[in-house]
């Protein structure tokens, strides 16, 4: 095994060696075992979704090939696909649904441990949703924002409310082509009503109906949860932090927080900056209490309070491997059920949260906001108590850890490029058009063993800010680059070209802005209606030079995020292809026709940098289209840059 192919990340290297020294098998391994994989599913042609199957389709036969009942390769893909889609927005939007009923529990005061931390927020989303705030008292309002959001999840007919924040043009294609979410979880149950045996099977009308159940998560449930979290647990702020395994410290007692839903994490993490608590933790022996965070918890907990990252998806068994984790708490999604075994060889507990996510032989402390400060402390201390079982002659903590920044958010970047009085986006778009920075990428998404880890999320951004693109990212696509330094303002000097460079240094960002969780991606739609507000980039977000990819994704979530980006006009490149290779039709409907139905499409590409350069490619034919200036500065001005990346910089 040569861990340096599995991984660039060196803290990551270090702990799969111990895996393999001590017998721990990893997510890697199992992917080893695994191979080769099945090709049917590969090429998303089996299906077995009636019992006269499984079937599967020839994909080398000269024939049409035909599932039992009929349905040929292209509706087989279409459907699995679209149902894909269908489980990651349920995904997201129940995430969406609990935040909402987490608000309206607190503004009826039934909640322990929450209160309305975005006041501002909270009357410009009830203004939105057209509910009367005058002098009525805040909390009135908050249950009123929080029923209505609440609603949009059964709505039957009409337009969800968040999805008018979209630009006009775009709104327009969307009711053309019929797919406008009604409600949220209307279209999610129209998919897989559409998919059953016999129902549809025009794979253009099968991804009609999973475009519509997408958008109705990146413009309904993940909106709902990033604005009503901004809500009752406070917007961020840009701040500085840390990332990487290095965070944990041997002296303290070290908590992860793992998943997605921040409502428990977010106080979990508050409780350990309590006094009481730090009392707790020194009588236990130690010196007090580190949280580090992995996979989009982290990401909240450190956009809003700035608590270090440990790591992401692919880091989350080897955080246990370090031996020093006392608790590892969890919520939901992207939680790995092998914890569960790694945690066997140590002493970490293990202890899920959620009703809907229990785990067999491990130790569930149930989550409920009516006794959540209660339940976060009951944690806190279980943690505590666990410090004394550690074998300090087993702990090996890697020493890596990396500075960075996060916090950005479609309002407050307005700000921060604006200045204290004037919150625009002028000066983004001018840079843009005056060809000094040439436009804007979005990388999000997980890891994914079939990628080297880290490796294409890092080596994707590296050519786009060599390019002077900026980059925007969520997810454990931020974890990734920031681990290798590219979240803090000084990486511009090592990889951003000189007109980026130059933007960046008169605002004082970081060529990489961190803008959250998973279902923050919301945010970066919000960023994207805030360049076309502006003008002079476009008028509607599929005129602007912008691209997005996911070069490592492996959630079905990324499935329905991808396919909302691309619904909403972003061009969108994917490291691993969907499962579709095996559908003809369907392929080029995805990766070519599409683009002239809604403005995108999809392209497939696992090299990074071929990646990265298609990306640049779309921008470069938008800034085209909108007869932009051409760039600024010479190429040579970024190669440069990036030949002296290659020289100073280590990945760690
Ligand atoms: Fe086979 Fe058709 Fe049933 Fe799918 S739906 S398993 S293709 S018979
Ligand atoms: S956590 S969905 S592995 S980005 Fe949002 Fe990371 Fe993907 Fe989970």
């Amino acid at each position: 095994m040569d861990e340096k192919r599995r991984t660039s990340c060196t803290a990551s290297q270090e702990m799969l060696t111990r895996a393999a020294c001590d017998g721990i098998e990893t997510a890697w391994d199992r992917h080893e075992a695994m191979e080769p994989q099945c090709g049917y599913g590969m090429l998303g042609i089996c299906c077995r979704i009636c019992a006269m199957g499984p079937c599967r389709i020839n994909p080398f036969s000269e024939e049409e090939g035909r599932g039992v009942c009929g349905a040929t390769a292209d509706t087989i893909a279409a459907r699995n696909l679209v149902r894909m889609i269908a489980a990651g927005a349920a995904a997201h939007s129940d995430h969406g649904r609990d935040v909402a009923h987490t608000l309206v529990l607190t503004a009826d005061k039934k909640s322990e441990g929450y209160s309305i931390k975005d006041p501002v927020k909270l009357l410009a989303v009830a203004k939105e949703m057209g509910i009367k705030t005058g002098n009525r008292d805040l909390n009135e309002i908050a249950h009123d924002v929080g029923e209505t959001a609440y609603n949009q999840f059964g709505q039957q007919e009409g337009e969800l409310i968040f999805g008018h924040r979209a630009p006009k043009k775009q709104q327009e294609i969307w009711r053309k082509l019929n797919v406008f979410p009604r409600g949220i979880d209307r279209e999610i149950v129209e998919v897989m009503h559409r998919t059953n045996i016999g129902v549809d099977c025009d794979y253009k009308n099968i991804i009609q109906g999973g475009m519509r159940a997408a958008l109705g998560d990146g413009w309904g449930g993940s909106m709902i949860a990033t604005d009503l979290q901004d809500i009752l647990l406070g917007s961020p702020l840009p701040l500085r932090s840390q990332v990487n395994l290095g965070v944990f410290k041997d002296n303290t007692v070290n908590m992860v927080v793992h998943g997605h839903e921040p409502v428990l994490s977010d106080l979990i993490a508050t409780i350990t900056r309590e006094p009481e608590m730090i009392e707790a933790a020194k009588e236990a022996g130690a010196e007090g209490i580190t949280v580090g965070g992995i996979c989009c918890t982290a990401n909240e907990i450190l956009m809003r309070q700035g608590f270090p990252i440990a790591g992401n998806f692919l880091q989350q068994e080897l955080a246990i491997l370090t031996g020093a984790i006392d608790a590892m708490v969890v919520d939901v999604q992207c939680i790995m059920p092998n914890l569960t075994e790694v945690s066997k060889r140590f002493h970490t507990k293990v202890i899920t949260t959620s009703p809907k996510a229990k785990y067999p032989d491990v130790e569930h402390i149930e989550f409920h906001e009516e006794n959540a400060y209660s339940t976060a402390k009951e944690i806190v201390k279980t943690a505590i108590d666990n410090f004394k079982n550690r074998d300090r002659s087993r702990v090996q903590i890697p020493h890596e850890k990396m500075d960075l920044v996060a916090g950005f958010t479609a309002e407050n970047i307005n700000w921060i490029l604006g200045g204290k009085y004037r919150g625009t986006y002028r000066p983004l778009n001018d840079a843009i058009i005056a060809g000094r920075v040439r436009g804007v990428a979005a990388v999000v998404g997980c890891n994914n063993p079939k990628i080297e880890h880290d490796t294409g999320h890092y080596q994707l951004v590296k050519e786009l800010l060599k390019k002077d693109v900026l980059v925007l990212e969520t997810g454990c696509a931020a974890i990734a680059c920031a681990k290798c330094g590219m979240l803090i303002p000084e990486s511009i000097y090592e990889y951003a070209g000189k007109g980026l460079r130059e933007t960046c240094e008169a605002v004082g960002i970081p060529p990489v802005l961190h803008f959250g969780s998973c279902v923050d991606i919301s945010r970066l739609l919000m960023a994207a209606v805030g360049v076309v507000r502006e003008r002079g980039c476009g008028d509607d977000i599929s005129e602007l030079p912008l691209a997005a990819a996911a070069p490592e994704w492996m959630s079905e979530k990324a499935v329905s995020i991808g396919f909302y980006a691309v619904a909403s006009g972003i061009f969108t490149v994917l490291g691993v292809p969907f499962p579709v290779l095996g559908a003809p039709n369907l392929t080029r409907y995805l990766t070519e026709e599409l683009e002239n139905i809604v403005g995108a499409r999809f392209a497939f590409e696992s090299d990074p940098v071929k990646a990265a350069r298609l990306m640049i490619e779309h921008i470069d034919k938008k800034r085209v289209e909108r007869k932009m200036r051409p760039m600024l500065y010479a190429e040579g001005e970024g190669q440069k840059a990036e030949a002296k990346a290659e020289k100073e910089m280590v990945t760690p």
